[in-house]
């Protein structure tokens, strides 16, 4: 076998987002596109050799070769041993987990999570560092760097590697461990929730649950956790064969992309609780019968209910969410008497108070919870987290969740997405945004008094590092916020997000439809924003 060292030239535009590279496949098979940006992780994460990684992928299009192409360039960079998912798949939560588990140096998880795949899709890279987490920004930002002077790269001149078959194998000094995909994390799991009594709840015979995997990486995970562990009967699970297109469909639990679930529980008969997952099984939708949960009103609610569950019975250090994510939990927090954090969007930010022990519980409005027992949003954690509720609890999803805000009173939330919109407007329309933001306090709109406006900036508060430009806030002083910020995730000209959230205490209106209830803060962002003028859009393209 022959190490071989390649000359090469750098790509411009390897920026890690909100989380991870991403671009359309036909980027990444550019020659050399991938091996840059591999070499420039390998070559700013510190010292390598003879260190364990874990490499997963969530199987899009591109997921088998990328593999063998990193297995050959980590063994001619000496790293020690590779961990890697069966079929190369691995998700997000459960390469967290390995890392964590068998104490890796990092991890590499190739998926570009809710985007679409395919050969006209996306793909991404993601790097993990050694507390299972997403790399902090002083990692990315030095792989950036990296990657702007990169003029050659290592490579082994070896066969593929055989992903299928279980166990060990060499290439050059570097092993090549091929492990289950689904057994550590399933560990993991049974050790946080009580898995006898969901298993009686699924088996008890007037209490339906229904899966989508979206044919994204959860599959598997879901067979084997609720259909074979739990008992919930063969079919609960749709869609669970990875696919490498997703069946064509955008791999994003929401009430748009997985309409054939929402279609079901809103249907004849409906099941009892239904969820779904994203791409790489780190996001999850909950809807009960004809009943939608808000990712913010979930974690919420999660956090109300954590004592009851045996992985958290113990109570809550804090709890953590992303900026735009609703107030909701920041009323329970209050009630408990605990620390709520605010941190911008990406789950990047909340390793550090997790690590610290400073928050248990974190969220984010975007189908992101999670908490202490990984380093990741986790899609199939929360949906057993929900089932262990559930089965303590012996109500309704609705009911849950109405109890909830006659406890702590409704925070009215959407988020309005205007999708692909070209750059330069997008750029403009923020800017503008910006230099309005001294102008607004004291302003009237309506019955809306503006209590403070600014753009978001973080300072963490366990290693002092300072995050600016996170999302432009608009408060008011009856507590309702617009938020208005541009994806990081995106592969296509920029998408444009509105945050919208009001707050009811009084339980006598709680039935509104969010858009009635949000009417006049959706009006009066487009007053201040001119998004319609701006971007020639009439209205969003995904609205949660
Ligand atoms: C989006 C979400 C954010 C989430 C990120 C990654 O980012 O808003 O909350 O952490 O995706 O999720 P953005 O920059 O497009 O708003 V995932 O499931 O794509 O790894
Ligand atoms: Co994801």
């Amino acid at each position: 076998m022959n190490m071989r060292k390649v000359s090469t030239t750098p790509f411009p535009d390897q920026k890690p987002g909100t989380s991870g590279l991403r671009k359309a496949v036909k980027a990444f098979q550019q020659p050399h596109y991938l091996e840059n940006f591999i070499q420039s992780i390998f070559g700013s994460v510190g010292d390598l050799g003879g260190q364990t990684l874990v490499l997963g992928g969530d199987g899009r299009y591109y997921n088998r070769q990328a593999i063998q192409i990193i297995l050959k360039m980590a063994a001619a960079n000496g790293i020690g041993r590779i961990k890697v998912g069966q079929g190369g798949i691995l998700s997000t939560p459960a390469t967290s987990a390995i890392i964590r588990k068998y104490q890796a140096f990092g991890g590499i998880i190739l998926s570009a999570s809710h985007n679409p795949g395919g050969p006209n899709g996306d793909f991404g890279v993601k790097y993990n560092i050694n507390n299972g987490g997403p790399a902090p920004e002083k990692v990315t930002e030095a792989i950036y760097d990296r990657s702007k002077i990169i003029d050659s790269y290592q490579i082994l001149e070896a066969p593929d590697v055989d992903l299928e078959t279980l166990g060990e194998s060499h290439l050059a000094e570097t092993v090549v461990e091929v492990i289950d995909s689904v057994h550590d994390y399933e560990e993991l799991m049974e050790s946080l929730f009580d898995f006898e009594g969901i298993h009686q709840l699924l088996t008890r015979g007037n209490f339906r649950i229904s899966i989508d995997a979206l044919h994204a990486v959860a599959g598997p995970y879901a067979h084997a956790i609720f259909e074979q562990r739990l008992g919930a009967p063969v079919g609960t699970v749709c869609n669970g064969t990875p696919l490498e297109d997703f069946g064509g469909g955008h791999p994003d639990p929401n009430l748009v992309y997985a309409h054939e679930l929402v279609d079901i529980l809103y249907g004849e008969d409906a099941p009892d609780f239904g969820a779904a997952f994203d791409g790489d099984g780190d996001r999850n939708m909950i809807l009960g019968r004809k009943f939608f949960v808000t990712p913010s009103d979930s974690l919420a609610v999660l956090a109300a209910n954590a004592k009851l569950v045996p992985g958290y019975s113990s109570g809550l250090a804090g709890v953590a969410r992303s900026m735009p994510t609703s107030q909701a939990v920041d009323r329970v927090a209050a009630q408990i008497g605990i620390e709520s954090y605010e941190t911008p969007t990406g789950w990047k930010f909340f390793g550090n108070l997790l690590d610290a022990g400073k928050a248990t519980l974190c969220g984010e409005e975007s189908f992101g919870t999670g908490s202490n027992h990984i380093r990741e949003k986790d899609g199939l954690w929360a949906v057993l987290f929900w089932l262990n509720i559930l089965a303590v609890r012996q109500q309704s999803v609705e009911q849950i969740v109405r109890e909830h805000w006659q406890t702590y009173g409704r925070n009215y939330y959407s988020r309005h997405d205007y999708e692909e919109i070209e750059t330069a407007p997008a750029n403009n329309l923020i800017e503008r945004l910006r230099s309005l933001l001294p102008t607004l306090k004291g302003k009237q709109f309506g019955n809306y008094e503006v209590e403070y406006s600014d753009d978001f900036s973080y300072t963490d508060p366990v290693d002092g590092s300072v995050s600016e430009k996170q999302g432009v806030r608009i408060g008011f002083t009856d507590g309702s916020r617009i938020v208005v910020r541009l994806s990081g995730t995106g592969t296509q000209g920029a998408t444009l997000r509105v945050y919208l959230e009001s707050y009811e205490p009084d339980s006598a209106k709680h039935d509104l439809d969010p858009q009635q209830a949000l009417a006049s803060l959706i009006t009066i962002v487009e007053e201040i924003a001119q998004i319609r003028e701006l971007t020639g859009r009439e209205q969003p393209t995904v609205i949660t």
